[in-house]
């Protein structure tokens, strides 16, 4: 067969948003409730927190919003070790396909800064950057969000949902799979894929 093109998302598969958020939200508001990440439901940080109080939306949102939010992020365990292997499989392509926030300031900046740190340079050739995923061809889609809609009604990729916080309890349709952590066995889903 030809190769396999793999992308895998960023913030929640590689890049520990969830954690990097409670941490620095509870650093920046001590004195405010918070959501601990065994009560995080939901893909949106910033819903649940409005939930638990209307003025707490803005708060989670300025979190992010701060410069040096995404480059602190820490790998999540196994990614790096993860995608470096899966890079150098034979007949296998990686792409990190990442969704930015709109605020644009810092965010784009520092998410290629956060790849060159912990993946290396050569993996800056790799980084696609959109806020609509469907558009991006590959035969697999490596993501922690449980929605993933856009303009194309018929992407190429089949996503498998990689478990976060906010998605362990989903119970998903079949045919419907997971990547439960990087210790799980991603390389069985690729060879799934791979033309015989
Ligand atoms: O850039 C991240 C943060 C942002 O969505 C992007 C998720 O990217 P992917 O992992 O899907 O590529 N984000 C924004 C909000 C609220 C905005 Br208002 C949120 O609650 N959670 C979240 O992740
Ligand atoms: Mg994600």
């Amino acid at each position: 067969g030809g190769r396999l093109r793999v992308l895998v998302d960023m913030d929640g598969v590689l890049a520990d948003f969830e954690g990097g958020f409670l941490k620095k939200f509870r650093a920046t508001y001590p004195d405010k409730p918070y959501i601990s990440l065994e009560d995080r439901r939901g893909f949106w940080v910033s819903e649940q927190y409005r939930q638990l109080e209307p003025e707490l939306s803005e708060k989670a949102i300025s979190i992010w919003e701060s410069k040096n939010f995404f480059i602190d992020l820490d790998p999540l365990p196994g990614a790096v070790e993860a995608v470096k292997q899966m890079a150098n499989l034979e007949k296998t392509d990686v792409f990190i396909c990442t969704s930015p926030i709109k605020k644009y300031r810092y965010c784009p900046y520092e998410k290629y800064a956060w790849v060159e740190k912990h993946l290396g340079p050569e993996f800056l050739e790799q980084i696609v950057l959109t806020r609509d995923k469907t558009v991006v061809s590959g035969d697999l889609l490596i993501d922690d969000r449980p929605d993933i809609v856009g303009a194309e009604r018929n992407p190429s990729w089949e996503q498998v949902l990689f478990t976060a916080c906010h998605n362990k309890h989903l119970e998903l349709p079949p045919p419907r799979r997971r990547l439960h952590s990087w210790t799980d066995d991603w390389k069985a889903i690729l060879d799934s894929k791979r033309a015989s």
